[in-house]
């Protein structure tokens, strides 16, 4: 087509959205609104503690890549923004523990803590950092699973126990929160002095269970003892690094602890409230004005690489993406993590599956992820309302503002048919990309009809479509 005038592209625009329900076709109409503005979109992400980043570093170099670009890269891959590391409370390091950086008990709980260097890189972790940040990453969230053992009631990291020194404890050894807070900061600060900067720090993992390996109990009126002790001691040390708390093993385990803390009156003091997806699914958004994530959730059954078997199978790639697409639409979250991105564990606990140092393959969870990823949702971006009318009632929509103007739609046919789905309320001009994944396709590119100004897709049942207009108005 000839260049045409902006006042001319406008004035198709506006044409365009006046015309979108002239009758060329009944299907239903997902309607997107960008003035009306929600939740800030932070980014997807995964972690590979407990020793997945030294299962990625151990594969040979093609494997490795592999890896790393399906995660983080936004052009070969998804386009993770998030990478949440653990922050380790282990006396030594046998696959799959993460050592401590003050793994030896010092003389009393006011003696300086014995520290030594993050050991083997931090099991990898700052190796896959700079790999992560080199492909887009921007938030690296730190995230201890428990205090080390001397720290705690029950002497071990393993077991549940509490930290020494809050509410309801009375250590002979006494009180260790200051001390746990001074190890935190050190954590940090090694990591800054390598470049990498710790954007949040956690010092809780599901503090509601009481496991065989890393854990620590604490309800919110405790973990507001401690934090009232981490926050001064970041801000002496001139870190940046916010707090996230409580990454409960579910969503209303974790709304418990929120509660606490907010009666303790110490949500100022909080940057991030974390929570994952096991013991209560994500629901009802939390009452707090801090950003909100979704950080650890998969599913354990067995290695499972389909997009869809039955209804609401946990480790479909369709469950996964109704689960994130709700995470942001109904609980309002601005993040949202799987558990790990990859690992040679033989269940669904990752989204690839590493089989010795050779063979990475991809589950289609992944491509639920993608979806909802920076190659479409940029970091600072709004999810704007988006509604979805006519159909059979199966069909789950949402919108992003991107910054720069460009925009992505998701759509989730979650019934047997195939609709036609017509897009209203988004400006554009020239094409509308489209991206359609499902049992057959992984993010597969095309272009949306356009039919005297309405814009529309083919959208087969169990599939995920998204709509993507570029900041220029053009599809790419
Ligand atoms: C955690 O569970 C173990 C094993 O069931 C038990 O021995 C221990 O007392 C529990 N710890 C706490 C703090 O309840
Ligand atoms: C060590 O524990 C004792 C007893 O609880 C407490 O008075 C003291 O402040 C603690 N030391 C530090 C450095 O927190
Ligand atoms: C939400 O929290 C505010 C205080 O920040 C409180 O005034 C309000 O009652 C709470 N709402 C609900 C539904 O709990
Ligand atoms: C993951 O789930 C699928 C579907 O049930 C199952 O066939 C597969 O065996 C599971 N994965 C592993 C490693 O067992
Ligand atoms: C995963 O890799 C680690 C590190 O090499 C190894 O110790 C472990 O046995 C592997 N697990 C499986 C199930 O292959
Ligand atoms: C892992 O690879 C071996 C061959 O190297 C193969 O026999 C085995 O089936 C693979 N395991 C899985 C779970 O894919
Ligand atoms: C890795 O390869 C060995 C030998 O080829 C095989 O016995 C083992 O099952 C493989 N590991 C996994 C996780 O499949
Ligand atoms: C789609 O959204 C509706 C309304 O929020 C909800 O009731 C339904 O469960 C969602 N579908 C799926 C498959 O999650
Ligand atoms: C889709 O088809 C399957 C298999 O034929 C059937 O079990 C299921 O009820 C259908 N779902 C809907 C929403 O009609
Ligand atoms: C070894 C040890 O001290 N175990 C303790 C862990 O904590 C629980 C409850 O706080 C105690 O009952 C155990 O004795």
């Amino acid at each position: 087509m000839a260049v045409r005038s902006t006042t001319i592209v406008a004035a198709l625009a506006a044409l365009a959205e006046a015309n979108w329900g002239g009758g060329y076709n009944s299907g239903p109409v997902v309607s997107v609104n960008t003035q009306q503005k929600y939740q800030v979109y932070d980014g997807i992400g995964v972690s590979e503690a407990f020793q997945r980043s030294l299962v990625i570093h151990e594969l040979d170099t093609p494997s490795q890549t592999k890896v790393l670009d399906y995660l983080f890269s936004k052009t070969k891959g998804i386009g993770m923004t998030i990478l949440r590391n653990g922050l380790g409370s282990s006396p030594d390091q046998p696959f799959d523990l993460m050592k401590s950086i003050a793994p030896t008990a010092p003389r009393s709980n006011s003696s300086q803590l014995n520290f030594i260097p993050l050991p083997r890189e931090d099991q990898y972790q700052v190796w896959l950092s700079y790999q992560a940040i080199s492909r887009g990453v921007d938030t690296i969230y730190a995230d201890a699973w428990s205090a080390d053992g001397y720290m705690k009631t029950n002497n071990t990291e393993n077991y549940g126990g509490y930290l020494c020194g809050v509410t309801g404890t009375n250590c002979a050894s006494g009180d260790w929160r200051q001390s746990y807070a001074n190890k935190i900061v050190k954590y940090i600060q090694d990591y800054e002095a390598l470049g990498i900067k710790v954007k949040y720090v956690g010092f809780l993992n599901e503090p509601d269970l009481n496991t065989t390996y890393a854990s620590m109990q604490s309800d919110g009126r405790q973990a507001a003892d401690f934090i009232e002790v981490l926050y001064p001691t970041l801000k002496r040390a001139g870190l940046q690094t916010q707090i996230a708390c409580c990454d409960g093993s579910g969503w209303e385990q974790n709304r418990e602890r929120l509660t606490g803390i907010q009666q303790a009156g110490d949500e100022d003091k909080l940057g991030l409230v974390t929570a994952h997806g096991y013991s209560s699914k994500p629901g009802a958004p939390f009452n707090t004005s801090k950003h909100v994530w979704q950080t650890e959730w998969s599913s354990f059954d067995p290695i499972n690489y389909k997009w869809y078997t039955k209804e609401n199978y946990q480790s479909d790639g369709l469950t996964w993406a109704n689960y994130v697409q709700q995470g942001f639409s109904r609980s309002n979250m601005n993040g949202f993590l799987y558990w790990w991105g990859a690992a040679n564990t033989t269940d669904n606990q990752s989204l690839l599956f590493i089989n010795n140092t050779s063979e990475v393959k991809v589950t289609k969870r992944l491509w639920a992820f993608a979806h909802f990823g920076s190659r479409f949702v940029r970091v600072g971006a709004n999810r704007v309302s988006a509604s979805v009318a006519g159909g059979d009632g199966l069909l789950n929509v949402t919108a992003f503002a991107n910054t720069d103007g460009s925009r992505a739609v998701q759509v989730i046919n979650n019934g047997n048919n195939t609709e036609t789905v017509t897009l209203q309320g988004v400006q554009y001009h020239g094409k509308v990309t489209t991206v359609l994944t499902n049992e057959a396709n992984d993010l597969t590119y095309g272009v949306a009809r356009n039919q005297r100004g309405a814009v529309s897709a083919v959208v087969p049942g169990k599939s995920l479509l998204s709509f993507y207009i570029e900041s220029n108005g053009h599809g790419w």
